[in-house]
């Protein structure tokens, strides 16, 4: 087990010994609080100074070296959902990184990297700048004398007042997947609202997309750059009771808006050609349309 004290920084970066027992690095900054667990390379926490936390987390999650964390933001690759005796949503979330570098940065921000134990044919590093807003970047270089095609996505668990009372805008237009269905439809509401469990795979989109939320009186801004898929997930109540690892009732309290390469966007990379995912997660003072916030 790596130890991860000699990256602390005094009242800045500190190793700490987090849920279940598993190693993990909490940051502060002059704007914010996160926490981050080499298992997984899985951040569980951003709360910005004065609000709520921008991240759910499931009161039920694991915390063990072989499952993955239910909540925060879990880091799907090399595929995304099921593969006949394979982990699903791939094996990174499942892993455990290495710590390479834990630094200050001079505009009061602190940038953690991770790799992900090497393979042989690909380089995988994640990078996580807290600050005022948290931005995640999954770069993965092909080292290999192959083509390299992967899938790719951050899972992101938001924290929300009510599901059934936010409005996800950005997508209006866009092709989609109804996972539940297996129907290719076009998105036709802005916002989108939540009224039942919800799995759709939106492909071919650049967007960023925005939560309105009225019950914690904020609107969750997600930018991304190399990624055309954005999922949007919530279980509901019957998929709620059969995931043991999220509890019953918590699915009012989150939503999940992934970014991502999936299915058709799937990315190939040539030898020695690199690909970085990033997205960059903030609230903002609420705004939007017909939610009654304005
Ligand atoms: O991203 C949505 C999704 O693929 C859903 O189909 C649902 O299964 C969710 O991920 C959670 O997957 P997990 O493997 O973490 O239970």
């Amino acid at each position: 087990m790596q130890a991860l004290d000699p990256f602390d920084i005094p009242g800045t970066v500190t190793a700490i010994t987090g849920m279940g027992g598993l190693p993990a690095i909490l940051v502060r900054t002059e704007w914010s609080l996160a926490a981050i667990y080499p298992h997984g390379a899985h951040v569980t926490r951003f709360q910005k100074t004065g609000e709520p936390p921008l991240l759910f987390m499931s009161a039920a999650s694991e915390f063990s070296s072989d499952k993955p964390i239910r909540g925060g933001v879990p880091v799907i690759f090399p595929w995304f959902g099921p593969r006949e005796g394979l982990p699903a949503h791939g094996f990174a979330r499942v892993t455990t990184w290495e710590l390479l570098e834990a630094a200050a940065l001079p505009d009061g921000s602190v940038k953690l990297r991770l790799r992900l134990p090497a393979t042989g044919s690909y380089e995988a590093h994640y990078i996580v700048t807290v600050g005022s807003s948290l931005t995640l970047e999954l770069a993965v270089t092909n080292t290999g004398d192959a083509d390299f095609t992967f899938e790719n996505c951050l899972h992101t668990y938001f924290q929300v007042g009510d599901a059934s009372h936010i409005g996800i805008s950005g997508l209006l237009g866009t092709r989609y997947r109804d996972v539940l269905t297996g129907a290719d439809l076009t998105e036709s509401e802005d916002p989108i609202r939540i009224a039942a469990e919800v799995d759709r795979t939106y492909q071919d989109t650049t967007a960023t997309v925005e939560i309105h939320d009225p019950g914690l009186r904020r609107t969750i801004r997600v930018r991304k750059s190399g990624s055309l898929s954005t999922v949007v997930w919530n279980p509901w109540i019957a998929k709620s009771i059969r995931m043991p690892d999220f509890g019953d009732d918590e699915y009012p309290h989150m939503v999940c808006v992934e970014s991502g390469n999936i299915a058709t966007n799937a990315v190939t990379l040539n030898p020695g050609q690199a690909a970085s995912l990033i997205v960059e997660l903030d609230s903002l003072a609420p705004v939007g349309p017909g939610l009654g916030l304005r």
